[in-house]
């Protein structure tokens, strides 16, 4: 198992035996418990789907899953595992793309999927109470008839569960216009590793009152306890949603592009996303669209999607229309071609493109996935780099690397002037999913060509004033790199990776904060932390 690099000795833990067994079935009703131990004997291919992860590159080692339905049985369970030293590893969805919630010794899986309840939700106020094993989709469509979304929405939502998305911080695709988990998770429920129920359920907005504790298990990937329930402030649904879809002629235009949107579009832009060449050919071969006419396409290097989410229809529409009008009109336009959605159908074929694009990777082969913070500038160059790396080895084409590409969310930035006037002091960076595909499946050849490398590209971004060739002598450059993880986390993909975007003291402190919430390590053992 090549993949999960600097696997901590585990000899802390126990693996699960009969009479563990024995007692989870005291917790649990029996159907509750899968295991091949002989006093449950459930198929291997029952318990498969918890062993492998959504894109088939972490294969888990469990040999018994618990399936909790009270926030009390996941109590027990885990003050048992903490007394017999057993690992736990929980799982929501298992769409997570690091291999976060995957068994890598012995650790039981502990799975969320049926504390599915919502517990309350307030229409007036916004707050929605919720088991955390809730599917993402389920609480849209539950919300829906009161008129309110989801703060989050992401290509896995008919799969992923709030608890996962709150594990990861998931970023998606309204983080532009909601902000990130952070902010609109209002308090969770959590068992700590020791079996002891934090209840932090709060619903309040303001609460000053100390230390943030539900902030670190945002993002925590299960590392510091089992999140149970979950209260969300959700937003009011927007009045009016629409949609363009731009082709570009280079991607040099990305970034004066954005500044026009942004300034013509102002408070009513709510996505703004990219996808290069290779990503929107991928696309179409696949079933996506056509959106745009492929002559009109021409050689497009790279192709935008921005969404407006208002409160006026004919007022959008208008702001929309102008800025294409605008943008086909200037004398060196900055675009080729560009369509605005007509309908709801139409609507919904745009975000298939971008959002269906991790489907699509899946069918070409086996994606290795990086998912980086670094200057909206050097997108072309990073995907270009790593292109060039495999051609030079003599890993690209169809025997072995078949596709570099890049696509991701630009709007999801650090805050910009929306005019050209002025500069910025840090250079705009934007999260960009470098996906390099195996045709043939996952080689540890093919890795070690693309690590290190990928993350010394990225880690050398300093995005700082250094970046602009000011002076930065007094500061720690490991505070202003790149990140090698913007948004899907780091799971036991990464642990080895950590270091490129935080220093050592940061992760000193990490580690402190580990070990005082899980002294016996017992919680997600060998994920995160290096
Ligand atoms: P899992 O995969 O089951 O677990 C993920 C991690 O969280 C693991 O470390 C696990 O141990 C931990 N965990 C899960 N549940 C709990 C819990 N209740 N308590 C404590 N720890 C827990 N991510 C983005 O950020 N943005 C995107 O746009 C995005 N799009 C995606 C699109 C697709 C098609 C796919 C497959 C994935 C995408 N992801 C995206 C990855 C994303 O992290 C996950 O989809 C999602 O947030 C994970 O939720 P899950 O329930 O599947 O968690
Ligand atoms: C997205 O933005 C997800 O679509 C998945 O974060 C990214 O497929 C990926 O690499
Ligand atoms: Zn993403």
């Amino acid at each position: 198992r090549r993949w999960a690099h600097n696997i901590p000795s585990f000899s802390h833990l126990n693996a699960v035996n009969e009479q563990d067994i024995a007692h989870f079935s005291n917790i649990l009703a029996p159907s509750s418990i899968l295991s091949t131990l002989p006093s449950v004997a459930t198929p291997a291919d029952d318990l498969a789907p918890y062993n492998l992860d959504w894109m088939g590159k972490y294969h888990g080692q469990a040999n018994s899953v618990l399936r909790p339905r009270t926030t009390e049985q996941v109590s027990e369970i885990v003050k048992y595992c903490a007394h017999r030293r057993i690992g736990i590893v929980p799982q929501g969805g298992n769409t997570g793309l690091v291999g976060g919630g995957i068994s890598l010794q012995k650790e039981i899986v502990l799975s969320l999927g049926a504390m599915n309840n919502v517990r309350s939700f307030d229409p007036v106020s916004g707050i929605l109470v919720a088991d955390a094993g809730c599917i993402l989709q389920s609480l849209s469509d539950y919300i829906a008839p009161h008129n309110h979304i989801m703060p989050l929405d992401l290509g896995a939502k008919g799969s992923c569960q709030i608890g996962g998305n709150i594990s990861t911080n998931a970023g998606g695709l309204r983080l532009l216009r909601y902000g990130s988990l952070h902010g609109t998770v209002l308090g969770l429920e959590v068992v700590l590793p020791d079996g002891t129920i934090l209840d932090q359920l709060s619903t309040l907005r303001k609460d000053n009152t100390g230390y943030d504790l539900k902030q670190l298990f945002i993002g925590g990937e299960g590392t510091l306890g089992i999140v149970t329930g979950v209260s969300i402030l959700v937003p009011p649904a927007p009045q009016a949603t629409n949609n363009i879809f731009l082709a570009l002629p280079r991607f040099d235009n990305v970034l004066p592009l954005f500044q026009i949107v942004k300034r013509q579009l102002g408070e009513i832009m709510s996505a703004f996303e990219y996808i290069d060449r290779t990503a929107y050919d991928m696309g179409l071969k696949h079933g996506l669209g056509p959106l745009l006419d492929a002559e009109e396409v021409g050689d497009s290097e790279c192709f935008i999607l921005v969404e407006t989410s208002g409160g006026n229809n004919d007022h959008d529409l208008e702001k929309l229309n102008h800025l294409l009008e605008h943008l086909l009109a200037a004398d060196q336009p900055l675009i080729n071609t560009g369509t605005l959605s007509q309908s709801p159908s139409q609507f919904n074929s745009i975000w298939a493109m971008r959002e269906g694009l991790t489907e699509c990777c899946q069918k070409e082969g086996k994606p290795y996935k990086y998912d980086v913070s670094v200057p909206l500038a050097d997108f072309q160059k990073v995907v270009d780099a790593v292109r060039e790396r495999m051609i030079s080895k003599g890993l690209y084409g169809d025997h072995a690397i078949s596709k570099v590409m890049g696509y991701g969310h630009v709007g999801d930035g650090n805050t910009i002037l929306p005019t050209s006037e002025g500069r910025s002091t840090y250079p705009f960076v934007g999260n960009l999913h470098l996906n390099v595909i195996a045709k043939h499946g996952y080689r540890p050849e093919l890795e070690a060509a693309l690590e290190p490398f990928i993350y010394e590209v990225v880690g050398e971004y300093l995005v700082s004033p250094k970046a602009l060739g000011m002076d930065v002598d007094d500061m720690d450059p490991a505070s202003h790199k790149g990140s090698v993880s913007a948004e899907h986390g780091i799971g036991s993909m990464k642990t080895h990776a950590l270091h490129y975007s935080k220093s050592d003291v940061s992760i000193e402190w990490m580690r402190k904060v580990k070990q005082v919430f899980d002294p016996l390590n017992i919680m997600n053992p060998g994920k995160v932390l290096p």
